[in-house]
C-alpha cells in the first residue's frame, strides 16, 4: 500500500533540514516515509495561471506534489469560503459567517482542479488521506473522475449541530459530498454525532451505528482524537527551560521571578484570547493579594491577517491588555504581556514548563494541541495546572484539568485562583492521569489507528487507550491510585469499499452567478 496525503498547505522540507519535534506535519511525514508516499497540496504561493499538471519532487522516501493557486483562487477558496464561511460556521459562530456564491464557486473550483491534478499521479493500490475543511468535496471530485481507491478524511476542527450547519447556503450539497469518503475521522464523538446527524437531516442519509449510507455509498464516521509527540516534547521541555526563560528573567514583565500563567494560541477569535485577558483582569480585581505576584504571558502570533475579523482581534487584544495593565499594573509589575510572534518549539516547551498555570480557554476548538503540549512539558516532580475550556475537544479526554466555561469570566478567574493555590499532592495526582492519557493516545497512536481503520483493519471498540500500563514520564512517583484510562472512546467500525455510482457534486447544480460578500 502507498499512502497519499492531501492537505491544503504543504511545505517541502529544505535539503538537510532537521525535522522539528512534534506537530502534525512531522507525524504525516513519518507515516508517509513508513509507507512510501506522496504528499499533494498547495505550495502557499500564487501564480498568474492555474497549473494544468504537477511533477512530484522526491525527498527521501516521500514525493511532494505542490501546486500554486491563482490570486483569485486564494481569495475565494482560501480566504473567502474556507476562512470566512466554513471556519466560523464550524466553530458555531454564525454571526461571523460570511457566505458568497463567488467564494463557494472558487472553493469548488480549486477542489475540482486538485482532483484533476492528483488523479494522474494515483496508483490502483494507493490509500488516500485528505485533511481538513478546505478539501471537503475533494473525494467526490475524485470519484467523479472514476477513482475507486480507499479515501479517508480527517476533520481537524469541530463539526456543528445540523441546525447550525444548515445556515450555510448549499449546506445539503456540501455535506452530501462527505459520503464519497470511506472513512471520516473527527476529533470527538460529539463532532462525529453532529456530522452523522447532519447527513441524515440535510441529505436524507440512513445511519446504522457509525455507518452512514446515501445512495450506493457508505461512509464510516468515527472519532480519532489527535495527539502530540509526547516523548519528544517532554525531552525538549526538560532540556530547554533555562534557555527559554533567561532573556526575560530580568524584566518587569510576568516572568520577572514571579508566578507565571501562560496562554499560547494563534491569534484567532475561536481561541478566546480577549475573554481570557478579561478573566485574568477579573482574577486580579477579585483577589488583590495576588497582584504583583503573578503575571499572564499570552503568546499569540497573528494568523490570516488578510481577513478583517483577525485584524480586529489583533487591535482588540492590544486594547484590552493595555487597559488592564494601565488599571492594575504597578511601576515595577506589568500583569499582562501579549507577545505576537511565533517561538521555536524549544522555547515554547521551556516556557510551558516554567509556567505554574496554562490557560487553554478556546470558545470552541477541534482538539487543541497546546493543552497536550503543556502537560507533556511539565516537571513530573512539580507539575503545573492546566485550565481547559469545556469546548475544546481535548476536554473530552483531559477531565483531570480544571474544566471551565470560557464564556463565564468569573468561573475562569476563580479557576486561576484555585490553580495557583493547588497543593502539590493534588497537582501530582491530576498530572499523572493527564500524562498517562496523552502518552497513550499520542500522535503515533493516532496515525496508526486512523490508517489501520482506513486500510480496512479491525480497530478495537471501547476505550481509546491501547492495552498496557499507561506511561508516565521518567522520575514520576505515582501518587496513590493507578492512572485510569482516557475517557474518550472510539467507535468500532470498518470502512467499506468505494463504489463509483454516487455523484453528490453532480446531483445539485453549482452556484452560478458570483455575487458580492
Ligand atoms: P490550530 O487551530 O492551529 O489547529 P492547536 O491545536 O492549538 O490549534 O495547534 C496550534 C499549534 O501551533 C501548537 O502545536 C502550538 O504549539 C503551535 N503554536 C501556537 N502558537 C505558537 C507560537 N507563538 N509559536 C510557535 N508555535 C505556536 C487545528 C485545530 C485544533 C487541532 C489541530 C490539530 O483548530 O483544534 O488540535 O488543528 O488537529
Amino acid at each position: 500500500m502507498r499512502l497519499v496525503v492531501v492537505s491544503n498547505r504543504v511545505t517541502m522540507p529544505e535539503r538537510g533540514e532537521k525535522v522539528a519535534a512534534g506537530g502534525l506535519a512531522v507525524a504525516l511525514r513519518s507515516a508517509l516515509e513508513q509507507h512510501g508516499g506522496l504528499w499533494f497540496g498547495w505550495s502557499g504561493a500564487t501564480s498568474a495561471e492555474p497549473a494544468t499538471s504537477v511533477s512530484p519532487v522526491k525527498h527521501g522516501k516521500v514525493s511532494y506534489a505542490l501546486t500554486d493557486l491563482t490570486e483569485s483562487e486564494r481569495q475565494s477558496y482560501y480566504l473567502g469560503f474556507a476562512n470566512r464561511a466554513l471556519w466560523p460556521l464550524m466553530h458555531y459562530r454564525l454571526g461571523l459567517t460570511e457566505f458568497s456564491r463567488a467564494d463557494y464557486a472558487g472553493y469548488l473550483g480549486v477542489n475540482r482542479r486538485f482532483a484533476r491534478l492528483l488523479q494522474p499521479l494515483l496508483k490502483p493500490d494507493d490509500v488516500i488521506w485528505i485533511h481538513d475543511y478546505h478539501l471537503i468535496p475533494l473525494a467526490a471530485e475524485l470519484r467523479r473522475r472514476g477513482v475507486t481507491n480507499r479515501i479517508g478524511y480527517f476533520h481537524h476542527i469541530p463539526w456543528p449541530p445540523a441546525e447550525v450547519f444548515a445556515a450555510l447556503p448549499f449546506s445539503s450539497t456540501l455535506i452530501s459530498t462527505m459520503t464519497a469518503y470511506d472513512l471520516i475521522g473527527m476529533q470527538t464523538q460529539n463532532d462525529a454525532r453532529n456530522l452523522a446527524d447532519g447527513l441524515v437531516t440535510l441529505c436524507g442519509a440512513r445511519r446504522e451505528g457509525n455507518r452512514v449510507r446515501a445512495g450506493q455509498r457508505e461512509a464510516v464516521v468515527q472519532a480519532f482524537p489527535i495527539g502530540i509527540d509526547v516523548e519528544a516534547f517532554r525531552k525538549l521541555a526538560a532540556a530547554s527551560v533555562r534557555a527559554a526563560t533567561q532573556p526575560v528573567r530580568a524584566t518587569t514583565g510576568p516572568l520577572g521571578g514571579r508566578k507565571l500563567v501562560i496562554g499560547v494560541d494563534r491569534l484567532d477569535y475561536s481561541k478566546g484570547i480577549v475573554q481570557r485577558l478579561e478573566a485574568f483582569g477579573t482574577f486580579l480585581r477579585n483577589h488583590p493579594e495576588h497582584r504583583g505576584e503573578v503575571g499572564l504571558l499570552q503568546i499569540a502570533p497573528p494568523s490570516r491577517t488578510d481577513v478583517p475579523e483577525y485584524a480586529e482581534l489583533d487591535r482588540l487584544s492590544d486594547e484590552v491588555a493595555g487597559r488592564l495593565n494601565a488599571a492594575l499594573g504597578e511601576f515595577d509589575w506589568t500583569p499582562i504581556r501579549v507577545v505576537k510572534k511565533a517561538y521555536s518549539r524549544n522555547a515554547l516547551a521551556g516556557l510551558y514548563r516554567r509556567a505554574q498555570v496554562a490557560l487553554v480557554t478556546p470558545m470552541r476548538d477541534g482538539m487543541n494541541l497546546v493543552a497536550k503540549e503543556y502537560v507533556a512539558a511539565q516537571n513530573p516532580e512539580d507539575p503545573g495546572v492546566l485550565i481547559l475550556s469545556r469546548f475544546a475537544g481535548a476536554a473530552q479526554q483531559l477531565g483531570e484539568a480544571l474544566i471551565v466555561n470560557p464564556f463565564d469570566t468569573h468561573e475562569v478567574a476563580e479557576a486561576i485562583r484555585t490553580a495557583l493555590a493547588m497543593p502539590r499532592s493534588e497537582r501530582l495526582r491530576r498530572f499523572e492521569r493527564l500524562y498517562a492519557t496523552i502518552s497513550s493516545t499520542d500522535i503515533a497512536w493516532w496515525t496508526s489507528r486512523y490508517l489501520a481503520a482506513l486500510s480496512g483493519l479491525d480497530v478495537p471498540s471501547g476505550d481509546s487507550v491501547p492495552p498496557g500500563t499507561p506511561k508516565l514520564p521518567r522520575g514520576t512517583r505515582r501518587s496513590g491510585s493507578p492512572a485510569k484510562p482516557a475517557r474518550s472512546s472510539v467507535a468500532h467500525g470498518q470502512p467499506r469499499k468505494a463504489g463509483r455510482d454516487f455523484d453528490p457534486v453532480r446531483a445539485k447544480p453549482l452556484p452560478n452567478a458570483p455575487s458580492a460578500r
